[in-house]
């Protein structure tokens, strides 16, 4: 094949005239206006001299342009890195440079600053709105309708997707077109999916669930999309009842179990319910059920590895548990010192190997030894067991980590920025039980000299460096941390101290 990515998720619909994605506003792109519009924009890259290989770094909001701009990026060749809406200047500016991105493709109203940081990188910058104004779409419209796709093999890089590390320098996640192309295939198959199916999109494009494994299968496949721009209560419950599956963080489902609208009759059409990014809790699986008698679909997945484990889509889907390793993918539990596999039942740190698993870190080749090992598995950080059924489970993890409503964010990255506010001594960034989130952020710090620091102050250089999602919710003082006879800051305190605080 010549470019396995392309041909086997978009080139395969060539000449299609059924609906791809539906839009909430009424409008109905069929398979080939999307493909036309790719096209279009794959040949404003090639006038804008990119390269295979380049880097297009990319924060716009969800729009049929925006996947349309994934799609120009694989048949020409290019490396695309998506970028959470909510990332603050700082924040991009280290993605850009980190990745050598050559083009940047952002929201008008960013322009302008962004506009500084690409001329002192040297990368070209083109905009994107979300209504699909811009310069990126004008100078697109003018080009030719179809692009002579550019030759790629498996093993060359389709994507970076940035992931924080535990020091709080994110590193760019290196995904090759087989990563992409075999997770998506394989989860057509686990989940049954078929071209006559619906696919009701709330989730942001800029991550792996809404866009490698929502929008990679529903390609495979020929299914069509509902595309909503982000997650609305009104309009999911609008569209349900012509969506025949959803794929969800677990928020999205206890916010839908919040709402008296969402009852038996409007789900009960629906084929599936997946849910992943976060661990969904068995009560919200038991209330689900029980309202609605679908067993929501648990899997388990990382921006390094795309999906890992599903729970079974006949068969019993256990609460609880994220299923069993995907066909093609092997799981094991090691012990975290010696890397020696342990015994089923026992609790250990969850590796995988397979041809889901990412190519390393950008740049990056300490990191990547440290996680991935020359034998090709994967130290996730997560920690878990495998019961006497083969179910996995998710029990914690050996990694400093936050998930607040499917994001991941890592305290060290805030601990680093609050550290450095006048009048505070240091930090701990901890997150607690959120009735809505999941978890959140709360934020300890210990004053200097024992008084008290500015805490507006202090939120306020929070706010202009760190995208919204990350903030802490509260800042608390404490006269000093608790630390095992080692220094260490022992957060396990902190977070049974703190877990009732935003309890509902
Ligand atoms: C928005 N805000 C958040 C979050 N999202 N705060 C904490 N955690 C969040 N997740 C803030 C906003 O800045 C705003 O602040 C307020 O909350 C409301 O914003 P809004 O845009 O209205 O958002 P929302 O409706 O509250 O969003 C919640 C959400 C959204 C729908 C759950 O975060 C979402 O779509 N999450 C999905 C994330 C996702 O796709 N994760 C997959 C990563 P203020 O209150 O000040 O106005 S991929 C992954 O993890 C792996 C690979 C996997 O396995 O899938
Ligand atoms: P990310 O950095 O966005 O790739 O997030 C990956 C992390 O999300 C994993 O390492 C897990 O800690 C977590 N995760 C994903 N799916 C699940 C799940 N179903 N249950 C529990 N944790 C999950």
């Amino acid at each position: 094949m010549a470019n396995p990515l392309y041909d086997g998720l978009f080139g395969i619909h060539a000449g299609k005239t059924t609906p791809f994605l539906h839009l909430v506003d009424g409008q109905v792109i069929t398979y080939q206006d999307f493909l036309t519009t790719s096209a279009q924009i794959a040949n404003v890259t090639a006038q804008l001299d990119l390269n295979p290989g380049d880097r297009v770094a990319v924060q716009v909001e969800k729009s049929h342009e925006a996947l349309a701009l994934y799609a120009a990026c694989a048949q020409a060749g290019l490396v695309f890195l998506p970028l959470n809406t909510a990332y603050t200047v700082d924040e991009l500016s280290y993605f850009i440079e980190n990745s050598g991105a050559s083009l940047i493709v952002c929201d008008g109203k960013s322009e302008a600053e962004l506009s500084a940081v690409a001329e002192e990188l040297g990368a070209q910058i083109k905009t994107l709105n979300a209504d699909g104004s811009g310069t990126l779409m004008a100078q697109a419209r003018t080009m030719p309708k179809s692009f002579s796709t550019v030759e790629r093999q498996g093993e060359d890089l389709a994507a970076f997707l940035y992931t924080s590390g535990t020091t709080g320098r994110s590193k760019g996640a290196m995904l090759t077109q087989n990563n992409l192309l075999s997770n998506a295939q394989t989860l057509v198959k686990e989940w049954r999916f078929n071209a006559d199916d619906v696919l009701l999109h709330a989730l942001p494009i800029f991550h792996t669930h809404g866009l490698f494994v929502a929008s990679n299968i529903m390609l495979a496949v020929g299914g069509s999309m509902i595309f909503v721009p982000k997650f609305d209560l009104d309009q999911i419950i609008d569209w349900m009842p012509k969506a025949t599956s959803m794929m969800g963080v677990p928020t999205f489902y206890t916010r839908l179990l919040g709402d008296s609208r969402f009852t038996r009759e409007l789900a009960e059409h629906m084929r599936l319910f997946v849910s992943g990014s976060a661990p969904l809790l068995a009560e919200t699986h038991a209330q689900f059920e029980k309202r609605t008698g679908h067993r929501i679909l648990e899997r388990y997945g990382m921006t390094e590895t795309n999906m890992n484990t599903s729970n079974p889509y006949d068969g019993e889907r256990r609460a609880g548990t994220v299923g069993f390793a995907l066909p093609g993918v092997e799981l094991k539990i090691t012990h975290p010192d010696t890397g020696e596999t342990l015994p089923d039942g026992e609790v250990g740190q969850i590796e995988v190997r397979g041809p889901n698993v990412f190519k390393g870190y950008w740049q990056m080749p300490e990191k990547t030894a440290a996680e991935l090992r020359e034998n090709g598995f994967f130290i996730t950080g997560d920690l878990g067991k495998i019961d006497e059924d083969g179910y996995v489970h998710i029990v914690g993890r050996n990694k400093d980590l936050i998930i607040s409503g499917g994001y991941n964010i890592y305290p060290k990255e805030i601990e680093l920025v609050l550290d450095d506010q006048p009048g505070v001594l240091e930090s701990a960034v901890i997150g607690v039980p959120h009735p809505d989130f999941g978890e959140t952020v709360l934020g300890i710090i210990v004053p200097e000299n024992r008084v008290a620091p500015d805490v507006d102050a202090t939120m306020e250089a929070v706010r202009q460096s760190l995208a919204r999602f990350k903030h802490p919710r509260k800042l608390v003082i404490l006269d000093e941390l608790p630390r095992n006879t080692m220094g260490k800051v022992q957060k396990n305190i902190l977070r049974e101290q703190y877990k009732g605080m935003f309890a509902s």
